[in-house]
């Protein structure tokens, strides 16, 4: 049977702004205050995913949220009718009005950890949605995202959800932006690579000094049983905690895999010979050829990695087996990486080609072409069984791109979040989409 990785992609919402909300995450820090742009956020998007589909590639869409997410900020005290929730926490404590008011559900890597069904003891398709509890602003958005992925993979026959891990810091989980997967076709049994910051119970694990580490190995450890996924399918590795000070704040920020290819960079993890003998072995025993590259801090510096987003690419197999990196505007921009990446791809190995795509406004947020997508891969079976809604087709992305248009605003600052217009729009926009979309009712406005 035929299977595929389809990449499904976050719509960047309507209230996309830099609300510098992510400590740890430098672009997120340092673009601060800048007035956004939604309009070109979500157009950008929409033409990526549109690329990706002409390209020949299986391409879907994740709805964003409903935000300024006023029943969160009911739950912080804040009273009264809508309009006066958001004037009053405008007033007594903006920073908690630009949190429930982010678009950060569109780095959909971080939506959920997801196994396909042939590494699963139950033979089905796994999500967790991710707690995302290191951040407020991103903490808020599993409910939604549970019920959106609930719409989008309905058939309980070939669908797992689970609920997100307990919301403490120790169960930490931030979704596949901390997860990889191995194989030598997509619809044959792979290795799952989990990768964490820190473990919260054992004090063995070196943690990082300055900025959070995310992602705990317990919970890592806790979605690989709530997937059923097995001992010889599964690799841990921890993040090194140096480049975490220096703003790798996802593992995806230094490393990407994909079929048998682990392109990362060299101070990536901690113990990596152990973990490249471990990875290896085990692709080895589902009959694969592991296949690592590595790129030398001497050609690429973490900091370059940071700035360019060069890991933070997609890796897709093209038809012939070799493959093709996605990457942001901003790996043109730096010399270093752009002449590794001449190199790489005129060296004759696995990866050929390089596209380049203009993300800027995702970017400024510390979201590059990886953030931005949720990877699954299913069998010819399961994929009909998504709802078709989702997935993307030529007229699909002509709706879409219309309904950008016709809602979205092309200026976005922390003023304009305070008006209760806002909200109004955010919610025609959203209830249209789901028809769009063909999600049902999926928004706390819709079933409340
Ligand atoms: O969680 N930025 C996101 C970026 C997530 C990137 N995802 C992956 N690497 N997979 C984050 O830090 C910034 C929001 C703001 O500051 O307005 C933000 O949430």
């Amino acid at each position: 049977m035929k299977s595929y990785e389809v990449n499904f992609d976050g719509l960047v919402g309507p209230t996309h702004n830099y609300g510098g909300l992510s400590y740890g995450n430098v672009a997120s820090q340092s673009n601060s205050q800048q007035s956004s742009n939604p309009k070109e956020a979500a157009l950008q998007g929409l033409a990526k995913m549109k690329a990706l589909m002409d390209m020949g590639f299986q391409q879907g869409v994740l709805a964003p949220q409903e935000r300024p997410d006023v029943a969160a900020l009911r739950r912080l005290g804040f009273a009264g009718s809508d309009a006066q929730v958001i004037q009053r926490a405008a007033k007594e404590a903006m920073p908690l009005l630009v949190a429930s008011c982010s678009a950060s559900s569109m780095w959909v890597a971080n939506a959920a950890t997801v196994s396909p069904s042939a590494d699963t003891a139950d033979g089905r398709v796994h999500f967790t949605a991710a707690n995302l509890n290191c951040k407020y602003h991103r903490s808020i958005e599993h409910p939604t995202t549970s019920r959106v992925l609930g719409a989008m993979f309905a058939d309980q026959q070939h669908f797992a959800h689970h609920a997100a891990l307990p919301a403490v810091a120790q169960f930490g989980d931030e979704g596949a932006a901390n997860h990889t997967r191995f194989c030598r076709a997509y619809g044959e049994a792979g290795v799952e690579f989990f990768v964490f910051g820190r473990s919260a119970f054992d004090s063995r694990y070196p943690s990082p000094q300055k900025y959070p580490a995310r992602q705990t190995l317990e919970a890592s450890r806790a979605v690989a049983r709530l997937h059923g996924l097995s001992e010889e399918g599964v690799v841990y590795a921890q993040q090194n905690p140096a480049v975490i000070d220096q703003g790798v704040f996802h593992n995806d920020v230094i490393a990407v895999g994909n079929g048998e290819v682990l392109f990362y960079h060299e101070d990536a993890f901690l113990d990596t010979d152990r973990m490249l003998a471990e990875l290896s072995n085990k692709i080895a025993k589902v009959g694969g050829k592991f296949q690592p590259v590595c790129v030398p801090r001497s050609a690429v510096t973490v900091d370059d990695a940071v700035r360019s987003y060069l890991f933070n690419s997609q890796l897709l197999s093209r038809a012939d087996g070799s493959m093709l990196l996605i990457v942001p505007e901003e790996c043109r921009g730096n010399e270093r990486v752009w002449n590794y990446l001449q190199g790489l791809t005129g060296s004759g190995g696995v990866i050929r080609e390089v596209k380049v795509f203009d993300l800027k406004q995702s970017m400024q947020n510390g979201g590059g072409p990886a953030c931005l997508r949720l990877r699954v891969a299913l069998n010819e079976t399961e994929l009909a069984a998504v709802n078709p809604g989702v997935i993307m087709t030529a007229p699909l992305y002509e709706s879409l791109t219309q309904w950008v248009e016709r809602h979205y605003r092309d200026r976005m600052t922390e003023n304009d979040l305070a008006d209760p217009q806002l909200l109004l729009e955010c919610r025609s926009a959203l209830d249209e989409l789901t028809q769009i979309l063909k999600l049902g009712a999926v928004y706390p406005f819709q079933i409340n």
